[in-house]
């Protein structure tokens, strides 16, 4: 059976490549989206891409994910550093998760530097800006055995 993952995008992340290209580069997230779908295809696997700008559609696509995904690899934006909600949504729903940012989080301010992901995430991806995500894509397959 052909595996599926979640690629799940937190709130802004729909400006990237419009705005603070200094801080996350020029990469649009359409064309992060794209290497992600090559990387699928030479993996042989299935990859569903999804942003929300809300807190409690990401909770609801967590919930959603189980059953339906091997995988999932977030990255919750500014809500990596708030949300209980989505660190309670993890631990409910016994799939695997890589957490993922673009910057090296733990290089910028103090609160960027706690996560509440980390905790229930498999492992974290940060700083190598949109090469992070196929990068992610290969942790995952590797985690849940199909690497
Ligand atoms: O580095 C990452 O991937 C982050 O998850 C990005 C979040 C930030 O709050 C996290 O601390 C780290 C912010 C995403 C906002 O993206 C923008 C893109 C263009 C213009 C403005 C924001």
């Amino acid at each position: 059976m052909t595996r599926s993952i979640l690629i799940l995008n937190g709130p802004n992340l729909n400006l990237l490549g419009t705005r603070q290209p200094e801080v996350y580069g020029p990469t649009t997230l359409a064309d992060i989206e794209a290497l992600c779908q090559a990387k699928a295809a030479a993996l042989g696997i299935h990859v569903d891409f999804r942003q929300s700008n809300h807190e409690g559609v990401l909770v609801d696509t967590l919930h959603d994910a189980r059953g339906k995904f091997s995988g999932i690899i977030l990255n919750a934006g500014a809500y990596t550093h708030t949300s209980v909600a989505l660190m309670d949504a993890i631990s409910s729903i016994m799939v695997p998760v890589v957490e993922l940012h673009l910057s090296n989080i733990h290089a910028r301010e103090e609160f960027r530097k706690k996560s509440y992901i980390a905790p229930v995430a498999v492992g974290q991806i940060c700083g190598f800006g949109a090469a992070g995500y196929p990068l992610a894509i290969e942790a995952i397959m590797a985690y849940i055995g199909e690497g």
